[in-house]
């Protein structure tokens, strides 16, 4: 009943199931796996497709021939099971030398390799039929103030898109980028740090065309935002061009745990938008399985994830067609937001008087209420 099929579209980040625990308090749980091995196993789950840092798959010191061995494995395991590389992306953060960031590190050195990194792996992902392209800049930020001007760290972080985006358009590759934004963690502060901040961004590129987001459930939270409505903020844009799934409990560290823990209220509500969008790029988890698993464990919580994608669709599905929450719907109004504000021919003249029953207006309940309980016991189970 809840097996995930293909045409569901899950995909993992290769980094998941492959996270070995490694934390600011204590080193790895669990041993390295390569990401051939991550690509079969997430495949027996069914799963459809992965995303991948260039050094998921080779480290980042490998040799030519290193790299070539560790590409064809990992090719070798996509070609054999049918999993698709929906997305690909660049590791800019656990090297050194991007330890005050990769497009806006105030060395000029770093930026440079930074931009012939990405562009290294975006001829890998345009090989591997990627089409999505993210930017996670976890360490573009800082801790202290003076150290960078932001504004100016802004302009290279443009600069870094604009030179991406001619490359991909010169080289022909059908691929767009999508920046995931974080406000904090690794840096104290990180520049794009919600799905506002980066739909801002985006407008001031050379090719806005090319640039959209990946919005992660946890990131929003740790900065107390609604998922659900950055999502629907980035699609009211056209810019939903990928989702990190995964749960997170209110403002802390980054917690990645599976989809639907933590808040699952809320993740209710994403597969209800979700379930209602034009999205249809892969329902992706970025999570990491907790520190305290060994490899079984691992698998049990990736499993989860789609399980609990699964579940909660099944709940949206059972809501929307109760009819007794049609009648709540209507009740509460909903489908009177519709109704534009002034009708085709009005303008600001017709409404300029408007004098509606002011007393009346006020008195009446919006009966919201109601409707969110019937939510409740379908999410809870008792409907
Ligand atoms: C890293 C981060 C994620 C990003 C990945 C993309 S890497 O694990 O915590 O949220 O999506 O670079
Ligand atoms: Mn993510
Ligand atoms: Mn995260
Ligand atoms: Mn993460």
């Amino acid at each position: 009943r809840y097996t995930p099929r293909r045409e569901d579209k899950f995909s993992f980040g290769i980094w998941t199931v492959g996270w070995q625990g490694v934390d600011v308090f204590g080193p790895a749980t669990r041993a390295p796996m390569a990401a051939d091995r991550a690509v079969r196993k997430l495949a027996e789950l069914g799963a459809y497709g992965v995303n991948f840092h260039d050094n998921d798959v080779f480290p980042f010191e490998a040799s030519a021939a290193e790299r070539d061995r560790r590409v064809g494995a990992f090719r070798k395991a996509l070609d054999e099971t049918g999993v698709v590389v929906t997305t690909a992306t660049t590791n800019l953060f656990s090297h050194p030398i991007f330890k005050d960031g990769a497009f806006t590190s105030n060395d000029r050195d770093v930026r440079r390799f930074a931009l012939r990194k990405v562009m290294d792996n975006l001829d890998l992902a345009a090989e591997l039929g990627a089409s999505i392209y993210v930017c996670w800049g976890g360490r573009e930020g800082a801790e202290t103030g003076a150290a960078k001007d932001m504004r100016v760290a802004l302009d290279r972080y443009k600069e870094a898109f604009d030179v991406l985006g001619q490359y991909v358009l010169d080289k022909g590759y059908k691929l767009r980028f999508a920046i995931e934004p974080k406000p904090n963690e690794p840096r104290g502060d990180i520049l794009l740090p919600t799905i506002g901040h980066a739909l801002a961004f985006i407008e001031e590129l050379a090719h806005p065309e090319l640039v959209g987001l990946n919005p992660e459930v946890g990131h929003e939270e740790m900065a107390g935002m609604n998922y659900t409505h950055g999502l629907a903020q980035a699609l009211w844009h056209k810019k939903l061009y990928h989702i990190d799934l995964n749960g997170q409990h209110g403002p802390r560290f980054d917690q990645d745990l599976r989809f639907g823990a933590g808040n699952s209220r809320g993740a209710f509500w994403v597969v209800d938008l979700i379930e209602s969008s034009d999205y249809d790029g892969p329902i992706h988890f970025d999570y990491k399985p907790p520190r305290t698993e060994d490899d079984d464990g691992v698998w049990v919580s990736a499993a989860a994830n789609m399980r609990n994608w699964l579940i909660l669709r099944e709940k949206v599905r059972a809501f929307r067609a109760d009819p007794e929450v049609k009648a709540a719907l209507k009740e509460a109004r909903v489908d009177q937001l519709a109704i534009p504000t002034l009708a085709q021919g009005e303008t600001w003249r017709t409404v300029r008087d408007f004098t509606p029953d002011i007393e009346t207006l006020a008195k009446r309940g919006a009966a919201f209420e109601h409707l969110d309980q019937l939510a409740l016991e379908h999410l809870y189970g008792v409907r």
